[in-house]
């Protein structure tokens, strides 16, 4: 058995596809892992064990890579080191410091096949950004797509790891190989998702609160929006900052903070992470972004910590 591993988001998934179009394989199996979590559990595990040649695509996870005891080839453009497993042949222009836009890109050239799916994956990891790209802009022509159709092409592909649906990210590279893609815009089971979507993005949004300029959200969502929903408030509707508070995500809580480029001269970021994670929670972050994961009752303690840098 074949079996491919893919990321869960559009470059994964159309990486896949090219390399099963470029192979002609009939009988493959490709799984994701559990979406947000960067290993293989223990479901990948056992499919490994039953593998005769493994691929892995887009999935930077080089310490699981490692463990493998399958004939393996690994292909990605994020930047990782140098594998050491002998059973796995690394195909990663970042090795030789090239820097390339999508996983899609690095398998296409390495199989010579290039067609819409390899400009959907740049789209799909860098936006709008790959339409300066001159391949992509013309691997879109080839298939008569506009910008406008590939932006939603991705937006419908990635409503299934946002809606947190792992077996709908699986089924997805079926779905790519066995419909032109401009039919794929009216794919029911997907356009219902990224509609789902939309409506929970919006609803939260429409729900802010607001203290000293910064909004305030608190919502109940299975979907994973809580970065979109804080981009949303502070890069279109111009808060200094927005506090996000997803209340149940799959029984856990999900905070986000997230402030404007002017707040981050004022607020100490990397402070408020540290204090946060001090409570115990997972908590991470930059500049201008902290995201954490934590209880349902730990709620109210990381709020008063970032409500007091709200002044
Ligand atoms: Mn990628």
């Amino acid at each position: 058995m074949r079996l491919i591993l893919h990321h869960w988001d559009t470059d994964g998934v159309t990486s896949a596809a090219i390399l099963v179009k470029a192979l002609g394989l009939e009988d493959f199996t490709n799984l994701t892992a559990p979406i947000g979590e960067f290993r293989f559990d223990e479901r990948i595990w056992d499919a490994i064990e039953k593998a005769e040649k493994l691929y892995v695509l887009d999935f930077n996870v080089p310490n699981e890579v490692e463990r493998v005891k399958v004939p393996t080839l690994f292909i990605d453009h994020h930047t990782q080191p140098k594998i050491e497993n002998p059973l796995v042949e690394q195909v990663n222009p970042s090795l030789e410091g090239r820097h390339y836009p999508s996983c899609s890109l690095v398998v296409s050239e390495h199989f010579g096949l290039f067609n819409a799916w390899t400009a959907l994956g740049a789209v799909g990891d860098i936006g709008e950004r790959a339409f300066e790209l001159e391949w992509v802009d013309r691997l879109l022509k080839q298939e008569r797509l506009s910008r406008e159709e590939a932006l939603r092409l991705v937006e419908l592909i990635d409503s299934n790891y946002i809606a947190m649906d792992r077996e709908g990210v699986e089924e997805a590279v079926r779905v790519l190989l066995s419909h032109p893609l401009k039919k794929l815009l009216e794919y029911e089971p997907w356009v219902k998702k990224a509609e789902a979507i939309r409506d929970a993005i919006e609803g939260a949004v429409s729900n802010a609160g607001e203290r000293n300029g910064f909004a305030i959200v608190h919502f109940e969502s299975p979907f994973n929006i809580i970065s979109k929903v804080a981009r949303k408030l502070v890069w279109e509707m111009g808060y200094k900052g927005a506090v996000v508070v997803n209340e149940d995500f799959h029984g856990k809580a999900q905070i986000y903070f997230r402030i404007s480029g002017e707040e981050a001269g004022r607020i100490n970021m990397a402070e408020v992470i540290e204090r946060v994670r001090a409570l115990g929670t997972n908590a991470g972050g930059k500049r201008e972004v902290l995201g954490c994961v934590c209880g349902r009752d730990k709620i109210e303690d990381v709020l008063a910590i970032i409500e007091e840098y709200l002044r």
